[in-house]
């Protein structure tokens, strides 16, 4: 199976939910972006304007001291040393100039990545993984995987404050109409947060290379009425409904090497290395946003999931057809 992970993200449909498919820094729907897209903004005007001063300069020099005929090729152009005024004039302008970008760009930078959580807003510990993104909400008691709900900001100002960590190599948070990158660094803990001004589907990816499924490592963020949201996160918190139809397929995913990388809440299944299963149908897509969620792609990821992921740190089994049937239907099963 061969697939463009970012045309199958946008083929994702969640039935009545906007999807906003730009990842476009220029169409911001949150504070940290919209902070953002203006100091970009500012940067390109002034970078703009000494661009057209000197390459004006240097065209109007051209031109203006071209050869002509009739020059006299000995006689040199009058030359000019030691003068202060211009010296002075090319150390200070550049100076001034550099120390505007400084301070603009920095005040935007320590107004997202310092802002201190109030204790009552959404908090939530991303941890970057080789490749896929761990997703917890400590003060829910929920785990999940790549795909981030959050509420919208709506009139009482709800925000979402992100822990950034890694367990591995340097990854990057980036939702480009949400905020800007901010890495994922081994042994350092950043910060950023969210505000989404519009319910909605946000997409976003890993934006600092981090090995060979570096492009398959897609977030996606749904932004959610306060009720939509409060409805997600009491489903989440819920134990595994046990289904006596699925008992063999549970034991059989028990019996295997699934358990040591996996958690299945309130099962012997406790691995911490892979994604945390327990509501894995609950997530639209799988493997951190390349194949869709549905029972074909779950079956194809399990049996080799090097087919999708070449390189994936999750092996194949080498299950036979009707074990992978079995595991399948209690994956299924896990809503
Ligand atoms: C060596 C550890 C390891 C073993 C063993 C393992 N997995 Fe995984 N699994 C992973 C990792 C790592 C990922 C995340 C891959 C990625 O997205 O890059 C993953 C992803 C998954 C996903 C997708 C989860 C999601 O949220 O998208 C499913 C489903 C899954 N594994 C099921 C299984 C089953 C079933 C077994 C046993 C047959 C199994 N795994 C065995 C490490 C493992
Ligand atoms: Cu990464």
């Amino acid at each position: 199976m061969s697939m463009n992970p970012v045309l199958v993200l946008l083929q994702v449909q969640v039935p009545g939910v906007v999807e906003h498919r730009v990842t476009n820094m220029f169409e911001p729907l949150a504070s940290p972006a919209a902070a953002e897209k203006n100091i970009a903004l500012l940067v390109l005007a002034i970078t703009a304007a000494i661009f057209v001063v000197v390459g004006g300069l240097i065209a109007y020099t051209i031109w203006r001291f071209r050869r002509r005929p009739g020059d006299d090729e000995r006689q040199e152009p009058a030359q000019v040393y030691g003068s202060n005024q211009i010296e002075v004039a090319w150390t200070v302008i550049p100076i001034l100039i550099v120390f505007v970008l400084i301070g603009v760009s920095a005040r935007v930078i320590a107004s997202v990545s310092n802002a201190s959580p109030p204790k009552s807003m959404l908090q939530l510990r991303i941890v970057g993984h080789q490749w896929w993104w761990q997703v917890e909400y400590p003060q829910f008691g929920i785990v999940t995987a790549n795909e981030i709900h959050v509420p919208v900001t709506g009139e009482r100002n709800v925000a979402t404050y992100i822990r950034l960590e890694s367990m591995d190599v340097a990854h990057s948070f980036w939702v480009p109409q949400l905020a800007g990158k901010t890495d994922l660094i081994p042994n350092r803990v950043n910060y950023t947060w969210i505000d989404p001004h519009e319910p909605g589907v946000y997409v976003g990816n890993c934006a600092e290379y981090c090995g060979t499924q570096h492009a398959r490592m897609l977030l996606r963020v749904v932004a959610q009425s306060r009720d939509d949201f409060g409805r997600w996160a009491a489903a989440q918190q819920q134990p595994v409904f046990e289904n006596a139809q699925v008992a063999q397929g549970k034991a059989v995913f028990e019996s295997l090497a699934c358990v040591n990388c996996h958690v299945v809440k309130g099962t012997p299944a406790q691995g911490k290395f892979g994604p945390d299963l327990t509501h894995l149908m609950s997530r639209q897509t799988l493997a951190a946003g390349v194949p869709t969620n549905t029972p074909d792609h779950l079956r194809e990821w399990v049996d080799d999931p090097q087919k999708i992921k070449p390189g994936v740190l999750m092996p194949s089994l080498k299950l036979t057809n009707p074990e992978l049937d079995q595991v399948v239907s209690y994956l299924e099963s896990l809503n």
